[in-house]
């Protein structure tokens, strides 16, 4: 097996300090940084992400990989640099105005990064002009919304509105999730795309920064 592939294996066995140790021997090896993030960490996580679609994964899982894809990371960071790979795109992500729940939106988070995508990550709590500002200022491609209260979910609506009314109309995306967001809510607060779990996020933010 070769270094790559022990990497992806490793780190889909949330295994992070043999995750180090692979990537410290494939940069010895003279691999370049962006050939180890693609062909092993990403590729790892991808398919853990794919397992966490299928419910062959769970939670702890997910996290325990995205921590050991977190470790390699920020071994090949310093090498990326300018010359490294152009991100597929840039989302920036929040849980929506009132609500504090964090767990699916991190998860949004690792799925999205494990798909090569930058991520900002605005936290929880936050309001919809928020969102838009740090869209124009990051020149992202996605504003990516979190609800898990039925009584915060409509805090959506405000962001559509607010990107339409924008310069950043038909230039920015809307996706929402959530568990209690619905393909039927989506349609009718006008956002783009809802997606159902962390790993079909990461697919279709993909899909729409192509
Ligand atoms: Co709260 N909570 N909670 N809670 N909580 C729920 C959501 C609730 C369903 C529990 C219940 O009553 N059965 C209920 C909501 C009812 C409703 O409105 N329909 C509820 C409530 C009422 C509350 C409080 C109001 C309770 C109170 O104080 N009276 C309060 C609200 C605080 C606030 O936000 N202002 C509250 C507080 C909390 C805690 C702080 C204690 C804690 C949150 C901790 C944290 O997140 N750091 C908490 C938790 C843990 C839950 C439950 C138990 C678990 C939620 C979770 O993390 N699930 C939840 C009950 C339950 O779901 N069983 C509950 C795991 C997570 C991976 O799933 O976030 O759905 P989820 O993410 C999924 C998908 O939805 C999707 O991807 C993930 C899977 O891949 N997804 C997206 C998520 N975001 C996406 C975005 C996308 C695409 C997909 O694109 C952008």
């Amino acid at each position: 097996m070769s270094v790559l592939e022990e990497i992806s294996k490793l780190l889909q066995q949330g295994r992070m300090p043999a995750v180090k140790q692979n990537v410290t021997k494939a940069l010895e090896e003279g691999i370049p940084a962006t050939q180890i993030l693609e062909e092993g960490l990403l590729t790892g996580m991808s398919a853990v992400g794919e397992r966490f679609k299928a419910g062959k994964a769970f939670i702890p899982e997910v996290m325990i990989a995205a921590r050991a894809m977190n470790a390699g990371m920020e071994l090949l960071k310093p090498l990326l640099g300018e010359g490294g790979p152009e991100t597929k795109g840039t989302v920036v992500l929040g849980t929506v105005k009132g609500d504090q729940h964090d767990i699916g939106k991190n998860l949004v988070k690792m799925m999205m990064e494990g798909k090569g995508l930058k991520v900002i990550d605005l936290g929880v709590d936050v309001p919809a002009a928020r969102y838009l500002q740090a869209a124009q200022e990051h020149h992202a491609n996605i504003i990516a919304c979190s609800a898990l209260l039925t009584t915060t979910m409509n805090e959506m609506k405000a962001v559509v509105e607010l990107v339409n009314a924008s310069a950043l109309a038909g230039h920015v995306k809307v996706m929402v999730g959530g568990a209690p967001v619905t393909e039927e809510f989506c349609n009718r607060i006008g956002a783009d795309r809802y997606t159902p779990d962390a790993a079909t996020a990461a697919e279709v933010a993909c899909q729409l920064c192509s």
